[in-house]
């Protein structure tokens, strides 16, 4: 896994801003991502850790795997450690110029890394190859509402019989109460890891017009109409849920 670097903490949002801009994957985010990730998403390093697991236990010898929007290739990495020598292929894409240089660096740097193809390219325009496992590990939140149907529905006609994806998403709810409980206790999360109520509050501003979660059921449902066969969460902290889809 790629270490949670105390050299290089997350302090974008600690000082008052005059304006908050929409937040970008720049240097600066690309920098510091391996902090600001595991203190923002709880569970952050247990989906990274099962993601190496389930491509054990899935991926066939000479399985292709892709890691789509892959920031500093946390996921492509676990997959490839899981895979071991029977994954031929593992291709791992994100359209910020900044993750794929630092995640170059840092996969030459493991000797797992070997077996990543790394591009700066847009997931929604990069052609999928027949695949057995694709990752969208917190990755759709960004992705423009009207073209989230239509990249699982590419994802679901590239996999191969048995192949699945793996979504990890935060999540919306349409009860208020659980809304307000569990963006309360995310909060209640950050603060627990060092982030000042500035931090989270202008960070929360950021993301507002750039993160866009969705309710579980209008995921569940747009996968199954995307032809998958089954769907299943497998993991849920507060906001932030990780779904199995089998083709
Ligand atoms: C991890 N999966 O560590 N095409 C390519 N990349 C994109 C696109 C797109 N259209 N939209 C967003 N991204 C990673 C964490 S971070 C999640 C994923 C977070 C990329 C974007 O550049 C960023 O690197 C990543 O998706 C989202 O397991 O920061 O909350």
């Amino acid at each position: 896994m790629i270490p949670n670097t105390p050299a290089n903490p997350d302090r974008i949002y600690a000082e008052p801003l005059a304006e908050v801009s929409d937040f970008v994957f720049d240097e600066r985010v690309a920098a510091v991502f391996p902090d600001m990730i595991n203190r923002s998403v709880p569970g952050y390093a247990t989906i990274i850790r099962m993601i190496g697991l389930l491509a054990a236990e899935r991926v066939p010898r000479g399985g292709r795997c892709y890691d789509l929007g892959c920031s500093l290739g946390a996921a492509a990495l676990a997959m490839a450690r899981g895979g071991a020598e029977k994954t031929v292929e593992i291709v791992a894409l994100d359209n910020s110029p900044a993750m794929i240089e630092r995640a170059g660096q840092l996969l030459a740097a493991d000797q797992a890394g070997s077996r990543i193809q790394l591009h700066c390219a847009n997931i929604l325009d990069f052609p999928l190859q027949p695949a057995a496992m694709v990752v969208l590990n917190f990755t759709l939140q960004f992705v423009p509402l009207q073209h989230r149907a239509e990249l699982l529905r590419r994802i679901q006609q590239a996999l191969l019989p048995g192949g699945l994806l793996l979504l990890s998403e935060k999540i919306a709810f349409d009860q208020a109460e659980f809304q307000q409980l569990f963006s309360d206790m995310h909060h209640q999360f950050k603060r627990d890891q060092g982030y000042s109520q500035l931090e989270i509050s202008q960070k929360r501003s950021a993301l507002e017009r750039v993160l866009l979660p969705e309710s579980l059921q209008t995921h569940r449902q747009r996968l199954l109409q995307a032809g998958f066969a089954q769907v299943e969460p497998w993991f849920q902290c507060f906001n932030f849920v990780s779904l199995i889809a089998l083709k």
